[in-house]
């Protein structure tokens, strides 16, 4: 979750992915590039047309009365999930064709439906084709197919069997049993694989909106970034950053994009390093139901990584004897480097997945 949240840099938008109530100079020399594809390698991903964006990315653009019957009519028992943009729904299509199918033939599909109130999140829709059906990875989830007719606005994407790391991370009740240590740290370095794509060299993309909610999970865990509304090419040439407006969650932005309005590679890291403190804590960033002290959850548990006594007051008590001191120890200062307030003492993305290889181990028996 996260909060609504604006800066008094540039007035704010609200959109469908940014700011809503329920949520707001590196080489090349990149292992998780080998295993990416960027279809047009040497073109600037923005800004285009709307034009040049159907015509760079090769996905299919659906009818909307198909996506009706894939989705049963869009009925409440089909929606998948709810986010700042609108709904979720899970449909069926034909494997190959890729026409809609009776419910329970073919494959699934996750079809995100923007609402309707005068086409707000538009732009970030167009951002999301753009970026997602240039850019193919193991962790960036699959953008089959989009709609825009009338006043609708689709996206058409691989199904992701095992939903959101916030339902695992934070979800309750009997359907959500908490995420093992080993689990954990396979999704982080997932994540972090599809972070240090989108900032290799070919790339060079910021993904401005890093949080759990946004990190999808195929049945074996294994984790793909969503919801690229918010990208932006990185700085090229000898620039240091880009200028935007400052558009995100609260409690994952940076503190010098907030302050600046200036968006660099490790603005993603800074958000990664809130993630990852996430995941070793099960807590999130924003509390406000925490005792007082607590609310912010970086500036609580930042003296205590510091620490190697006291980082197991932060770490999540169900993640008990899961894991050695050893691994706590090198989790919590890989998080604490990330969230470093000096953005030059954050660590690369790809420094962030070599640690992370390293915390691999399977659990203890
Ligand atoms: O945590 P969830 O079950 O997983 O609830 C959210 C909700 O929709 C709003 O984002 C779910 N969701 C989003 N994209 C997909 C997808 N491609 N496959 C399956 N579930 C998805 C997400």
């Amino acid at each position: 979750m996260g909060a609504c949240w604006s800066h008094g840099i540039e007035a704010v938008t609200p959109s469908y992915t940014g700011f809503n109530s329920k949520n707001v100079s590196r080489d090349r020399n990149d292992m998780s590039s080998s295993s990416g594809k960027l279809s047009s390698a040497s073109m600037p991903m923005t800004p285009r047309s709307e034009g040049e964006v159907f015509q760079a990315c090769n996905l299919k653009n659906f009818v909307f009365r198909e996506l009706k019957m894939a989705t049963k009519n869009f009925r409440p028992d089909s929606v998948l999930g709810e986010g700042g943009f609108g709904s979720v729904f899970k449909g069926w299509i034909d494997e190959k064709t890729l026409k809609a199918t009776k419910p329970g033939t073919g494959i699934m599909i996750a079809v995100k439906r923007l609402n309707q109130q005068g086409l707000q999140g538009h732009k970030e829709w167009l951002a999301e084709i753009n970026y997602l059906g240039q850019l193919h990875h193991p962790n960036l989830v699959k953008l089959i197919g989009y709609c825009i007719e009338d006043e609708h606005r689709l996206l058409i994407y691989e199904f992701m069997p095992k939903g959101s790391m916030e339902g695992h991370l934070f979800g309750r009740g009997s359907h959500f049993q908490p995420l093992s240590w080993h689990l954990r740290m396979k999704v982080a370095l997932g994540a972090a694989k599809g972070l240090a794509f989108l900032h290799n060299n070919e790339s060079k993309v910021i993904y401005r909106d890093f949080k759990t909610s946004n990190i999808l999970l195929d049945s074996d865990y294994n984790a793909k970034l969503s919801d690229f509304g918010l990208a932006r090419d990185g700085p090229i040439g000898n620039k240091s950053h880009v200028s935007s407006r400052v558009l995100g969650t609260l409690g994952y932005a940076a503190p010098e994009y907030l302050v600046t309005g200036h968006l660099t590679f490790k603005t993603d890291v800074y958000s990664f390093g809130v993630v990852l403190l996430e995941m070793l804590s099960g807590q999130r960033s924003i509390d406000k139901n925490r005792p007082s002290g607590q609310h912010n959850l970086v500036q609580w548990a930042k003296p205590y990584l510091a620490s190697k006594r006291k980082i197991f007051r932060v770490l999540d008590n169900r993640l008990e004897g899961q894991y050695s001191p050893d691994q706590a120890q090198k989790a919590a200062k890989l998080a604490l480097q990330c969230l470093a307030l000096e953005p030059r003492n954050r660590p690369i993305m790809n420094d962030v997945v070599k640690a992370l290889e390293e915390l691999q181990e399977p659990p203890r028996s």
